[in-house]
């Protein structure tokens, strides 16, 4: 199945500069910057700036610049945001099951207080 890029999803206008963000940290490929609605003291996205609808997407079709850059750029936030030390969480939602509400690929980076398990038990 092809992968469909909506370019009018929330993040692209981000990317644009026709929505502000706080952001965290922005390299040549990627941008950083802090979840309007934050789940945990540190709560940070991190997405490519190329057009890739999620993760899959950006692994199977990202040039190796951009895998490179984007890696090293969720390195840079939890080092810059304290979070080594005490851990973190990286989450990445896809599609329905994964109940992506943005489809522009985006990693969470969750930190600084217990996050708890990772999945609750399905009802
Ligand atoms: P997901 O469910 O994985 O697609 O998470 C989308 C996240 O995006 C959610 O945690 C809230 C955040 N979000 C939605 N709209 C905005 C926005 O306009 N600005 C910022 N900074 N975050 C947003």
């Amino acid at each position: 199945m092809a992968y469909t890029y909506d370019d009018q999803n929330i993040f692209a206008k981000i990317l644009r500069g026709e929505i502000p963000n706080a952001t965290v940290l922005e390299t040549e490929h990627s941008l950083a910057f802090r979840d309007i609605q934050p789940q945990a003291p540190v709560h940070v996205l991190v997405i490519p700036k190329g057009p890739y609808v999620c993760y899959d997407h950006f692994a199977s079709d990202a040039s190796d610049a951009e895998i490179v850059d984007f890696n090293r750029t969720i390195a840079e936030v939890v080092t810059s945001e304290g979070l080594r030390e005490g851990g973190y969480r990286i989450i990445s939602n896809a599609g329905e099951a994964g109940v992506q509400e943005v489809p522009h690929l985006h990693i969470h980076v969750l930190g600084g207080r217990g996050l708890g398990r990772m999945l609750q038990p399905a009802r």
